[in-house]
């Protein structure tokens, strides 16, 4: 495959870029993160989404490689942001299982923090419900590591996975992020609706934060609004953007 070939020297050449989506206070809207979300620029076919590329990576295990990137370029953003004097809101990169179960994992992210010299509440890191499921010593030893580095911990499209609830007792997450197939029904779907409203609820008892993904209309975030979901990010508000763009939301924003 020709795009599995241009792949391997994607982080050489420089061809990746990360887009910025806002995470919006629910009651606010006031913007108190950003989701990064890699994209790679091809010379010849222009900006790839993740979705066609990063299963390739996984199989030939440049995840570990790209994921580094990530995480680097993601912290030097914040840390640029930070020095021209914008206000600072937490990042939150995706993980694959592959990058989670790296034995350096922890040490990467301890390293990048110290690089660009951020303390760690300025991370977040999604994880898979796949990650999660897989309830293993090594999986719960990982979890309390990347805690004990002080980042925020959060479940990606929860409510997808082939999950039981049980490993959310044992393991410290912070967050669970409503996935955007059941806040596309908000409004229409008394299932959909059913749902969401007991995941927040489920959290609230729990004590972990919730933020929807892909909210796309205004029907859609009153629905969360009135159910107490904390944190919003959608088409809605904003679209994943390159970083220029994003700085001139941060600069609007009075924090
Ligand atoms: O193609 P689309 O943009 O819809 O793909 C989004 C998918 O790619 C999501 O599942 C998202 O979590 C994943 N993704 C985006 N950026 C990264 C990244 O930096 N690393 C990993 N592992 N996955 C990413
Ligand atoms: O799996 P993950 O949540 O990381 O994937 C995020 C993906 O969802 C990104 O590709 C992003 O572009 C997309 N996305 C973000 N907001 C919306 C939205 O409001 N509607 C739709 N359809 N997609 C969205
Ligand atoms: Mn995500
Ligand atoms: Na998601």
């Amino acid at each position: 495959l020709a795009l599995a070939r241009d792949l391997r020297w994607v982080v050489e050449r420089r061809e990746l870029v990360l887009h910025y989506q806002a995470q919006l206070d629910t009651r606010s809207e006031r913007v108190v993160g950003l989701e990064a979300l890699v994209r790679w620029q091809h010379p010849q076919r222009g900006l790839v989404p993740p979705g066609r590329f990063i299963p390739i990576a996984e199989e030939s295990g440049l995840i570990q490689e790209i994921g580094r990137w990530v995480l680097d370029e993601a912290l030097r953003q914040m840390a640029a942001w930070r020095a021209a004097g914008l206000p600072v809101v937490p990042v939150a990169i995706n993980l694959s299982v592959s990058q989670f179960r790296h034995p350096r994992l922890p040490e990467d992210v301890a390293e990048a923090l110290r690089r660009h010299d951020l303390p760690a509440h300025l991370l977040e890191l999604e994880l898979t419900e796949s990650v999660a499921m897989e309830d293993s010593d090594f999986t719960i030893a990982r979890i309390a590591a990347l805690k004990q580095l002080g980042v925020t911990l959060s479940i990606d499209d929860f409510g997808t996975g082939y999950s039981s609830l049980s490993y959310l007792k044992r393991f410290t997450v912070d967050k669970l992020k409503i996935d955007q197939s059941f806040v596309r029904g908000l409004a229409q779907s008394p299932q959909d609706e059913a749902i969401v409203a007991t995941v927040i609820n489920l959290a609230r008892s729990l004590g972990l934060h919730t933020i929807a993904e892909g909210v796309e209309t205004a029907e859609q975030l009153d629905f969360l609004r009135r159910h107490g979901c904390d944190e919003v990010q959608g088409f809605h508000f904003h679209r994943p953007a390159p970083a220029e763009a994003v700085a001139g939301l941060l600069s609007s924003e009075t924090l």
